[in-house]
């Protein structure tokens, strides 16, 4: 698969653009007003003007229960997944269900990178460089029908290859899912890489969901099974503790987990410049998705 050739984010905005953006975000009369800040974006709107991750950070602390629960077990263990061949069965409310080979699916679709900030749950950030398509165009080639309005994910059930699939940790497969105009966002990627390189099976190899403006528990990995439907699908978080975790799982600084707040996040690496900084509404994306949003309870609805 090419991962080389992928058209990146410093290639498609001029320097001086975005180095404009930069200071006018990030300048004084900004920071005099005491407003919280939000994210620079690039030309293409997509991709955050922020300093990634290295691949050592993003590839080492994990959260794929699959493979144990602490934040080392994924980049130990997920070794023994086998990724090739891959396929995913995309199935419900579509004009063409059946078995996509991930082959197949990489030829109708554009690869692009999006440099992406992510929000878990439990507080630690990170910013990511994908590579990936946008969802519609998978969603596209399987034909929604006017009947569906919601996606539904499944992870890989495998047990011989997943540790973690042996014991009661989570309820197996791993489920997620979006509402429709969720799914169909530009911003929401499957991802196939990170950097140059394919997806470190830890990532979830070799496809994953990406949804940057929600926590990442929402961001499915090794995706076995889509299915289009017309009821809120059930999620493998929101079924251990609902109270917990809502279907819709949209970052907010307002809305505290019961157990802790959500106001702050820490940055992952970066040393002593990685201090506590404030978490941003939708996770920096209100621009773009808010929308999605109007006239919801975003408490009840969380
Ligand atoms: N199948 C599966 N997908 C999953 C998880 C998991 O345990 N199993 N963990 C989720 C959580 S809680 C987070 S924060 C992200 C972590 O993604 P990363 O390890 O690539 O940073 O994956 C999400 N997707
Ligand atoms: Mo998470």
């Amino acid at each position: 698969m090419a991962y080389k050739n992928v058209l990146k984010y410093s290639d498609v905005t001029p320097r001086a653009d975005y180095m404009n953006r930069r200071q006018l975000m990030g300048g004084a009369a900004g920071l005099a007003a005491g407003m919280a800040l939000g994210p620079a974006f690039g030309a293409s709107g997509f991709s955050v003007d922020e300093k990634p991750n290295t691949m050592e950070e993003i590839s080492s602390y994990n959260n794929f229960y699959e493979f144990g629960t602490a934040k080392g077990d994924p980049a130990k263990n997920a070794h023994m997944l086998t990724t090739d061949p891959w396929s995913v069965e995309i199935d419900g409310m579509v004009d063409r269900p059946g078995s996509y080979g991930l082959e197949d699916i990489l030829k109708n679709v554009t690869l692009e990178e999006r440099i992406y900030r992510f929000r878990c749950v439990e507080t630690w950030s990170m910013v990511v460089p994908w590579v990936g398509f946008e969802l519609n165009q998978l969603l596209a080639l399987a034909g929604v029908q006017s009947s569906a309005k919601y996606v539904a994910f499944q992870t890989l059930l495998r047990p011989e290859e997943m540790p973690g699939q042996r014991t009661r940790s989570l309820e197996w497969p791993y489920r997620e899912g979006l509402r429709l105009d969720e799914a169909m966002h530009p911003l929401t990627i499957m991802a196939t890489g990170i950097y140059d390189d394919p997806l470190p099976n830890q990532n979830g190899a070799p496809l994953r969901l990406v949804v940057p403006w929600k926590y990442g528990y929402k961001s499915i990995k090794s995706i076995v099974r889509v299915t289009l439907t017309d009821k809120e699908p059930q999620t493998t978080w929101n079924m251990l503790q609902p109270r917990e975790y809502g279907f819709y799982s949209n970052v907010n600084p307002e809305v505290s987990h019961p157990r802790w707040s959500q106001a702050y996040e820490k940055p992952i690496g970066g040393g002593l410049l990685a201090r506590r900084k404030e978490t941003l509404m939708f996770n920096g994306y209100e621009d773009q998705v808010a929308s999605l949003y109007d006239g919801m309870d975003l408490v009840a609805n969380h």
